[in-house]
């Protein structure tokens, strides 16, 4: 906990960095998004894996602090990439439990005022444990965000309770296909089934979906062929540290 602080508070050299994992459109003109995630090489511990570091966050009061120290190092890593390539961005960011609140909009707010990101260029990315804990706080804090112009997507469907009673009750903008679905398509014919139905679904209820975990060939020709929108997965680029992915970037534009 007293390292993580101290990376946090940006004393000392760091080990703390961010990687974006592409997120393409099935569109060829559609927007390139990605999805900002943790990474922390220790020099004694090697990689520690994020799950394991936003836990430490949380249990140390410091869940606020990783989340400024998130935008503070996205927009440091932003400010390099050429101009064109930030305007055709979209970011997603994983919010962490203690970050969601009734005083996120405000804190969004404050922190893209240091950022070059637009709100409409700006994803939060929830599990349903965080979004459901309170229905009433999380319709009001899902309305103020949406009416400044942020998106807000459901992660990891597919592995949790994964209940339509969310998407009745809950405006998403985005859902994500657990890759644990994908992965299933080719072998289990019926995965294709829940995919489709789920993207059926969604595209009434104008909702986005992502697939996520897409790695071969066959995973995304399927996934294409059900029409989700927008793909993620190893098949495309792994989490990319910030300037090998502004060069995926400046491919795409
Ligand atoms: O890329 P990957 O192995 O790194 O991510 C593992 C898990 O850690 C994923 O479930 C992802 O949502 C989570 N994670 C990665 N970065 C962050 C982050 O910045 N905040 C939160 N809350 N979770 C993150
Ligand atoms: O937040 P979430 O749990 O969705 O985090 C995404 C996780 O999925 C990250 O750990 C990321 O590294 C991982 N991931 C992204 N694409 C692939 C993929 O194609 N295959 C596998 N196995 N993992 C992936
Ligand atoms: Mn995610
Ligand atoms: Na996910």
């Amino acid at each position: 906990a007293t390292e993580l602080r101290e990376q946090l508070m940006g004393s000392g050299p760091s080990q703390l960095f961010l990687c974006y994992q592409p997120q393409i459109p099935r569109q060829p003109l559609g927007r390139l998004g990605a999805e900002v995630l943790l990474r922390w090489q220790h020099p004694e511990l090697g990689f520690i894996p994020p799950p394991e570091i936003v836990e430490a966050a949380e249990e140390n009061g410091l869940g606020e602090r990783l989340g400024a120290w998130i935008f503070r190092t996205m927009s440091q890593d932003l400010a390099r990439f050429p101009l064109p390539v930030v305007r055709q961005l979209d970011l997603a960011i994983n919010l962490s439990t203690s970050l969601f609140h009734r005083g996120l909009p405000e804190q969004t707010r404050v922190w893209l005022s240091d950022s070059p990101l637009l709100p409409e260029q700006l994803v939060y990315e929830l599990t349903e444990t965080i979004a459901l804990d309170d229905l009433g706080l999380s319709k009001q804090v899902f309305a103020e965000l949406r009416h400044n112009g942020i998106r807000i997507a459901l992660d990891d469907f597919g592995t949790g309770w994964s209940s339509f009673a969310y998407l009745k009750d809950l405006q998403f903008d985005k859902l994500k296909i657990d890759k644990s679905f994908i992965q299933k398509m080719d072998s289990d014919a019926r995965q294709a089934l829940f995919v489709q139905a789920i993207t059926e679904l969604c595209h009434r209820l104008d909702i986005c979906v992502v697939a996520e975990g897409v790695e071969t060939e066959l995973e995304l020709s399927e996934v294409l062929r059900l029409l989700v929108d927008e793909i993620q997965g190893y098949y495309f680029a792994r989490p990319l540290p910030a300037d090998a992915f502004c060069e995926f970037a400046e491919r795409q534009l």
